[in-house]
């Protein structure tokens, strides 16, 4: 009787496992992904996109930038030279805005509340 209680719970933990697994490959998480959707930057156990990507445009194009915020804890998205702020997101909001420059350079996002860890470069090249 212990051990029919026992296999039904194993072979439900091995079915739950494998629908789990099943949805992961159908649904590849997505990473710094640039396209006509735009940058998008998930923000999670306190780095941007795991590894704070350096994220690459053209000046006088502005660029879609979301900023999804998985963790449990408060995160913004910060380049000062830009003024560019999302204010604070909480957890599982998003906030979508606009890199825009005239000018070429070198900035730095970060997020005001994790600047140790959450720190990246933004490369805008002159469009010719
Ligand atoms: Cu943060």
């Amino acid at each position: 009787m212990i051990n029919n209680i026992i296999a039904i719970i194993v072979i439900s933990f091995i079915i739950v496992g494998s629908l789990w697994g099943i949805g992961n490959l159908l649904n590849p998480q997505e990473e710094n992904k640039t396209n006509s959707t735009g940058i998008l930057l998930l923000a999670e156990n306190n780095f941007f996109n795991k590894t704070n990507p350096t994220l690459y445009i053209n000046s006088n194009i502005p660029q879609k930038i979301t900023i999804a915020n998985k963790d449990f804890v408060r995160h913004d998205f910060i380049i000062d030279e830009l003024n560019i702020n999302t204010g604070y997101l909480y957890s599982n909001q998003d906030f979508t805005t606009a890199i825009a420059s005239r000018e070429s350079g070198i900035f730095e996002y970060y997020c005001s509340l994790h600047p140790s860890t959450m720190r990246g470069t933004l490369v805008i090249s002159e469009t010719t």
